[in-house]
C-alpha cells in the first residue's frame, strides 16, 4: 500500500495551482501549496503566454511540495485550459512562447480555412462547437516554417518537461478540433491545415502513465521514482470528472474565465439541432462526452475590472459582488457571446458598443458605477445559462434536477442566486478547485486501475473521497 503523496497541477488562464494530496493519520488531505497569477501578455509578435514565468511558478510549487511531502511523491498529473499549444524543437523544447487563443490572428484565418473545408463538414467530422479559439484555426494561421515543427498542448508540454513522453491526451486532443468523433486525428482536417499528421503526438486516454520524473527535480528525494500521469488534461473534463454524482439528471456550469454550460453524456449527440445551436461534444473520462457550450464567463468581469484599474481604481471582487446586489434587472440583457466581447481590452466600451448597435441605452463605463455594470453582467450571464440549459435538455431529452457549479466563479453568491432563479434547478456548489479534484481522482483511479482505462465509477469514488477530505 503506497502512501506517498500525489501532486496535481492545474493551469488556469487566470491562475495556476500546485496542490498536494497526502495520506495523513486523520485521513487523506488536499492542500493548495502554491498559486500564482497568470495572464496573457501583449507583445509585438502577438498575444502570448509567458511560458518561462509559468514553468518557474510550477517549479516553485513543486519544490515546496517536496519539502512538505517528506513521505515522497508517488505521481504528478497536469491539467489546464485547452486549445493552446507549444511548437517543439528537436530536443522537445518550446521554440517560442505559445500564442494565447485570444490573439486576433484567427479572426482572418477562420473564413479562409472554411473556404477550404466548410464549417458544416468540420462540424460533421468533429461534433464540436465551432470556436475561433480552437487549435485548428490557430494552426491554420501558423506559417509554413512553424508547421514543420511538432507540438504539444500546454498541460502535456509541462508533463513532457518534467520527463514524460510526448503525448496528446484525448480530452484535450478533442478540443483542438482536429480529432474525429472516432477519437483519432482527422486526416481530412490535417490535409487542409498543411500540417503533417506524422508530426502529431500520439493520442492517449485520460489516466495514462507516461513516464517518470526526470531532470533537476528527480534529484530531490521526494521525486525519486515519481510517476507522471496524463489525467484528463483538459481542465473542464477534469472538473466534470470530480462531480460525485452517479445519477443522470444533473447539469453543470464550470465557471472560470469561461462558463462551460452543459451535461455529461454516454455518447456524442451531433444532431441537426445540436449543430445548429453549436453545442460541443468533447471527450470526457471513461468514454463519456462533455456536451456543452462555451459561454463567455468571468472574462467579462475580469476585463472590466482590469479596465477600471488602468484608470486608477482597484476593486475588491467580493465587495463588488455585494454592491451589485442592490441593482435590479434591466429590460434587456447583454449578448454575452458576442465575438467582440471575447477579445482583450476596453471591455466596458465594448459592452456599450454592442448596446449602441442594438439601439439600447448604454451603461456608465466609470469605475464609480462598477457595481451597476457588474449587476448587468450577472443578470445577462444567468439568462444565458438558463437559455443554454433549456436547449441542452431539449436536445438530449434529459430532465435536469440538479445543477453543479464549479470553479472560482461559483463563489459569486449573487450570480448563483440569479442562476437558480433563472433555471429553476437545485443549485449545488461542487467546489472552487474541481479541476484539481478531478486531476487527483483520475490519478488515484489510474494508480489503482486493473484494466486499460480508468472507469467513471472509480473516478466518482476517488472524487468523493477527495471532495470529502478537502481541507
Ligand atoms: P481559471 O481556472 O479560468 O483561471 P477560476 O476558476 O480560478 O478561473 O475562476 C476565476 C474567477 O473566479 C474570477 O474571474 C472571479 O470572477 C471568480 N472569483 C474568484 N474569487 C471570487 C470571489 N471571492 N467571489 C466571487 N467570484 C470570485
Ligand atoms: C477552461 C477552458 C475551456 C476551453 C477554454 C480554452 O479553462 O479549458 O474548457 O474552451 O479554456
Amino acid at each position: 500500500n503506497d502512501r506517498r503523496a500525489l501532486v496535481a497541477i492545474d493551469l488556469g488562464a487566470e491562475s495556476c495551482r500546485v496542490s498536494l494530496l497526502r495520506w495523513l493519520e486523520q485521513g487523506p488531505r488536499i492542500q493548495l501549496v502554491h498559486r500564482f497569477a497568470n495572464h496573457a501578455v501583449e507583445r509585438a509578435d502577438g498575444l502570448r503566454w509567458d511560458l518561462g514565468m509559468i514553468l518557474e511558478g510550477l517549479y516553485v510549487g513543486l519544490r515546496q511540495c517536496a519539502e512538505i511531502a517528506t513521505e515522497g511523491v508517488r505521481s504528478i498529473a497536469v491539467d489546464g485550459w485547452a486549445v493552446d499549444y507549444v511548437r517543439l524543437d528537436d530536443q522537445g523544447t518550446a521554440i517560442a512562447d505559445p500564442f494565447c487563443y485570444r490573439d486576433e490572428r484567427t479572426v482572418a484565418a477562420e473564413p479562409v480555412l472554411h473556404e477550404r473545408l466548410s464549417a458544416e463538414r468540420m462540424r460533421e467530422i468533429t461534433g464540436l462547437q465551432l470556436l475561433r479559439i480552437n487549435s485548428v484555426y490557430q494552426m491554420f494561421a501558423d506559417d509554413v516554417e512553424k508547421k514543420k515543427h511538432s507540438w504539444l498542448n500546454l498541460p502535456e508540454y509541462v508533463l513532457h518537461r518534467l520527463g514524460g513522453r510526448a503525448v496528446s491526451e484525448l480530452t484535450n486532443a478533442t478540443h483542438t478540433q482536429m480529432v474525429g468523433l472516432d477519437g483519432e486525428w482527422s486526416s481530412e482536417i490535417f490535409a487542409v491545415l498543411g500540417q503533417s499528421i506524422a508530426d502529431a503526438p500520439p493520442i492517449v486516454p485520460p489516466g495514462t502513465d507516461i513516464g517518470r520524473v526526470q531532470g533537476e527535480l528527480a534529484m530531490l528525494p521526494a521525486f525519486e521514482n515519481t510517476r507522471l500521469i496524463a489525467p484528463a488534461c483538459h481542465d473542464t473534463a477534469s472538473a466534470i470528472a470530480a462531480i460525485p454524482d452517479p445519477g443522470d439528471d444533473w447539469a453543470y456550469i464550470s465557471s472560470g474565465t469561461w462558463s462551460l454550460v452543459g451535461t455529461q453524456l454516454e455518447a456524442p449527440v451531433n444532431s441537426a439541432t445540436a449543430r445548429e445551436e453549436n453545442f460541443t461534444n468533447l471527450g470526457g473520462v471513461d468514454g463519456t462526452i462533455c456536451f456543452h457550450k462555451n459561454v463567455n464567463g468571468m472574462w467579462l468581469l475580469r476585463q472590466c475590472i482590469e479596465s477600471w484599474s488602468t484608470k486608477g481604481t482597484t476593486l475588491d471582487l467580493p465587495a463588488l459582488v455585494e454592491a451589485s446586489m442592490t441593482f435590479g434587472p434591466r429590460e434587456y440583457v447583454l449578448n454575452v457571446d458576442d465575438p467582440d466581447l471575447m477579445l482583450q481590452g476596453h471591455m466596458p466600451e465594448r459592452i456599450n458598443a454592442q448596446l449602441r448597435r442594438r439601439g439600447l441605452a448604454e451603461l456608465s463605463t466609470e469605475a464609480k458605477d462598477a457595481a451597476e455594470m457588474a449587476s448587468f453582467l450577472f443578470y445577462s450571464l444567468a439568462a444565458r445559462y438558463a437559455h443554454v440549459l433549456h436547449s441542452v435538455a431539449e436536445i438530449t431529452g434529459k430532465r435536469f434536477r440538479r445543477l453543479y457549479l464549479m470553479g472560482g466563479g461559483s463563489q459569486n453568491e449573487f450570480l448563483n442566486r440569479l442562476t437558480a432563479e433563472a433555471t429553476g434547478l437545485e443549485v449545488l456548489r461542487a467546489g472552487t478547485e474541481c479541476s484539481t479534484l478531478g486531476n487527483f481522482a483520475v490519478q488515484l483511479a489510474t494508480l489503482e486501475k486493473t484494466g486499460e482505462t480508468v472507469s467513471r465509477p472509480a473516478c466518482v469514488w476517488a472524487a468523493s473521497l477527495a471532495n470529502a477530505q478537502q481541507s
